[in-house]
């Protein structure tokens, strides 16, 4: 790779970019809320590591997820559709791969432009065809859709199995303990959280979460064999970062990497390790926040031990909105306090609210980017065409993919015009400013801690002044919202 030169002032940023490839590794939390940085002005939380690309590089403040929950918003961001055109939803543990083997991804596209490319952590999109053996490498996963290297949790780290797959094959596992994995039902004569609740020695569940108990916690699923195998949830953060290094250590000097690092915290159950345990007086989700910034910090500094800051754009991000009960009794409710995990706007997890799917979201790049603070209206499926156009590569038709190149640079702070986000199956329409949410009964879900909310008619909210979406202004506004009405149906028939 030819050396970097220090963006000047006088050159033409796009010119220059052209003839550049940095590395660029994403990170991308589960359920961390727009309120769980400091970067966003949170004074109940301090997340020194994420706060430090937030105020360094692009700190985007309209950026959303595609989705408010992990599975179609992860597939939004993998492959630059919006998810609700394929109907994904939140996957159990032995699911098929949602993401077809001819399909186009972000990956894909870092490796037609010379990547080396890796997807670290938490997957969630499904692994193999169905029926899975466990015992065999497993196939078709990431390696099979535009990633080199793989190391990831299949699917959520409360549900089966709990083991990490690298390149297809189980870590650990010993032929003479085969792994067996059912959503369906037990295996004869295994005990669950609710045959032998005694065995919850970390955490109790508070709904869903009584299958199988794997290192004294209650999961979703059923799955036996495979103990030398079984992750720990403990030293999960150390494991993933430490692949993230070693992914690091081992990239050829004349090509870049292109990184998916997805985090699993604080996603449930938050079992953080013993060194930040009481780091925050939330109890273990805040804990887990910190443990999660602690990650970030670790890669950095990895980053700059090998000199190459200046050469990667870290971008970080969340999958969806936070959630307090998430179906464990870890207290996060009870210890919340003064934490405002939506950053003042409303709804949060699986909800169409804005808190749904409006993320932190950053955009790093030592001595490239100045630091600016935007508003820019953009999605984590524009990153696919937005690095596309950087590199010159060419996109199938047909993609819900936008590039914004230039808003996640910080050269503008224009974005798109508008977009369709989802929540469970739901969709509204966003604007830079507005939200237009259909007659909506909540999320069944509020049992989760969000408040969720009703809206019983159709719905125009004017964001900018008013975050917690409490005036209906469709009366005073009628045009736009026809319009905004006419804009979600073009893109639900396309
Ligand atoms: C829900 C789980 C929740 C979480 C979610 C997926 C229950 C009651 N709730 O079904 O705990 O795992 O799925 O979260 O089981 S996500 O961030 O991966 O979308
Ligand atoms: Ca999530």
């Amino acid at each position: 790779m030819k050396p970097f030169l220090p963006l000047l002032a006088s050159l033409s940023p796009l010119a220059t970019m052209a003839q550049q490839r940095p590395n660029v590794l994403l990170i991308i939390a589960d359920d961390l809320g727009y309120g769980d940085v400091s970067a966003y002005g949170s004074q109940t939380i301090s997340t020194p590591n994420i706060d430090r690309l937030a105020h360094g590089g692009v700190c985007l403040t309209n950026g959303h997820a595609a989705s408010a929950t992990s599975t179609p918003s992860r597939y939004g961001l993998l492959t630059g559709m919006y998810p609700w055109r394929k109907k994904t939803n939140i996957l159990p543990g032995d699911a098929p791969l949602i993401i077809g083997e001819e399909q186009f991804t972000i990956g894909r596209m870092f490796q037609h432009a010379g990547y080396r490319t890796g997807a670290i952590g938490k997957w969630h999109l499904g692994i193999g065809r169905g029926m899975i053996d466990w015992n065999h490498t497993i196939k078709p996963g990431p390696n099979e859709i535009g990633f080199d290297y793989s190391c990831i949790l299949p699917a959520t780290v409360d549900r089966v199995p709990c083991v990490y797959v690298e390149n297809g094959n189980v870590v650990g596992l010993d032929p003479n303990d085969p792994i067996e994995v059912s959503y369906q039902k037990n295996f004869d004569g295994q005990p669950t959280a609710i045959t032998n609740p005694e065995l919850m020695t970390k955490v109790t569940w508070s709904h869903g979460h009584n299958n199988t108990v794997i290192n004294g916690i209650p999961r979703i699923g059923f799955m036996r064999g495979g103990r030398s195998a079984l992750w720990s949830d403990e030293n999960m953060a150390s494991y993933l970062v430490g692949k993230v290094k070693e992914f690091i250590d081992h990239q050829p000097t004349d090509q870049p990497f292109f990184l998916y690092y997805g985090l699993h915290e604080p996603h449930v159950p938050r079992i953080p390790h013993p060194q930040f345990v009481g780091k925050t007086t939330m109890g273990p989700r805040g804990d887990a926040i910190v443990e999660a910034d602690w990650c970030v910090g670790e890669v950095m500094q990895k980053l700059e031990e090998k000199g190459l800051l200046e050469n990667t754009i870290v971008i970080f991000t969340s999958d969806n909105g936070p959630v307090l009960d998430d179906g464990y009794n870890d207290q996060a409710v009870e210890l919340v306090g003064n934490h405002d995990m939506n950053g003042g706007y409303r709804g949060g997890k699986y909800s169409l609210f804005e808190a749904g799917t409006r993320v932190p979201f950053f955009v790093y790049w030592q001595g490239h980017i100045r630091p600016i603070v935007s508003d820019a209206l953009v999605a984590q499926q524009d990153l696919l065409a937005s690095f596309a156009d950087m590199l010159g590569q060419s996109l199938p038709d047909g993609l819900d993919s936008e590039n914004h190149l230039k808003a996640f640079l910080g050269k503008t702070r224009k974005g798109r015009k508008g977009m369709v986000v989802e929540a469970v199956g739901r969709l509204a329409y966003r604007t830079q400013d507005y939200a237009l949410l259909p007659a909506y009964k909540g999320s069944k879900r509020n049992i989760t801690g969000n408040e969720m909310g009703i809206v019983d008619t159709l719905s125009l909210f004017n964001l900018k002044d008013d975050h917690m979406q409490q005036e209906n202004i469709i009366g005073k506004k009628p045009k736009l919202a026809r319009k905004m009405q006419e804009e979600l149906e073009r893109e639900r028939k396309k």
